[in-house]
């Protein structure tokens, strides 16, 4: 009985260092050591041997049953441990390997401009407002000495959702929500979106974008109004750049003026770039009108102010030379990477 149980634990140990599968192995565990295993079978037939034999028998096949055990688990951890080592070679990775190369995108040209404009204002003491997109026609006309039936509500073709509710048509309505609910001093700008019932075309489109500012405080005057923006626009366009303004007409500013920037190509000879005029419009200004100011609680014998819009777009166009604003929206990459 001895030979046979050694023999059973001498074939078990080859037969598990031979299995490369844990399915195999399971199998090896029940055919020796399960309920019909040959180890089980021997100590069903203990009761034909002497007592003296018994317990001997009894021990070996425990230790033979202990040493199954051990194989077993020993097998299967070698099993698990080399699928392991196949499944991380097959998955290594080469730190060495150059990474792949993501583009990361980039500022939208207006907003490089826009940007800019802020930081402009920012260096001179102006907060940043925003405001609603859909407004009513008292903040886009009424307010802005624009009653019903004036004249200038008809270049401004607005996008009416109701009679009363429209497109904002020039961001102006934030400035006046401002003057509202503060009192000078006031030095802001107002940049955002705005709409116009227009044909789109190089030059046109129904959204653009506009930076209105505005100043009121204690004695403000024309003067200052003209130091302002001849900063501005030397800063956004380099300090040798020659401004003129031209006398105009708003009628929310009094007086009121349009201001041009001296040809970068020709220097005020006349070029294609200026269409010949030597000059580019870049902006409209004026001193707020009184009436403006009266409409927002604000008493125009001891405050006055300054205002100003200008089409971001159009000073976009003139930094990059680019005589399409289309070009803006469309968002076509070979144009975008260009900045
Ligand atoms: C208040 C009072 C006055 C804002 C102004 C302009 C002149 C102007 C145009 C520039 C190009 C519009 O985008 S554009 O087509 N704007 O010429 N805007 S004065 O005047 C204001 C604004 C708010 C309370």
């Amino acid at each position: 009985m001895k030979n046979q149980i050694e023999k059973i634990k001498n074939t078990a140990q080859k037969e598990i260092l031979a299995t490369k599968t844990l399915k195999d192995i399971e199998n090896l565990r029940i055919k020796y050591l399960g309920k019909k295993g040959e180890l089980t079978a021997i100590l069903k037939q203990i009761g034909k041997f002497s007592d003296n034999e018994k317990p001997i028998i009894g021990q070996l096949v425990n230790e033979v049953r202990d040493f199954i055990n051990y194989s077993i688990e020993a097998g299967i951890k070698e099993i698990k441990d080399s699928i392991l080592e196949q499944k991380l070679n097959k998955e290594k990775i080469d730190v060495t390997l150059p990474g792949i190369y993501r583009s990361i995108g980039h500022k939208h040209p207006l907003n490089i401009v826009l940007d800019d404009v802020k930081e402009i204002f920012i260096g001179m003491g102006f907060d940043i407002v925003e405001g609603p997109e859909i407004e009513n026609d008292y903040y886009n006309f009424e307010a802005l000495n624009m009653p019903k039936y004036h004249p200038a509500r008809d270049t401004q073709d607005t996008f009416y959702i109701s009679e009363n509710i429209l497109l904002r048509t020039q961001t102006s309505c934030v400035q006046i929500r401002t003057m509202e609910k503060t009192q000078p001093p006031i030095r802001m700008i107002s940049p955002g979106r705005v709409y116009r019932s227009d044909t789109i075309d190089a030059t046109h489109s129904p959204l653009f974008n506009q930076i209105e500012g505005l100043v009121v405080d204690n004695g403000v005057t024309f003067s200052d109004l003209k130091g302002t923006l001849e900063t501005f626009i030397q800063a956004l366009y380099g300090l040798d750049s020659v401004v003129r303004f031209r006398p105009h007409h708003f009628p929310y500013t009094e007086p009121s003026a349009e201001v041009d920037v001296q040809c970068f190509g020709c220097h005020g000879k006349g070029c294609r770039l200026c269409k010949n005029e030597g000059w580019i419009e870049i902006l409209g200004c004026g001193m707020v009108h009184p009436t403006v100011l009266k409409n927002c609680g604000i008493d125009s014998e001891i405050y006055s102010g300054f205002a100003f819009g200008v089409g971001l777009e159009r000073i976009a166009m003139r930094r990059y030379n680019i005589d399409d604003m289309r070009l803006f929206y469309e968002n076509d990459v070979r144009f975008l990477n260009q900045f």
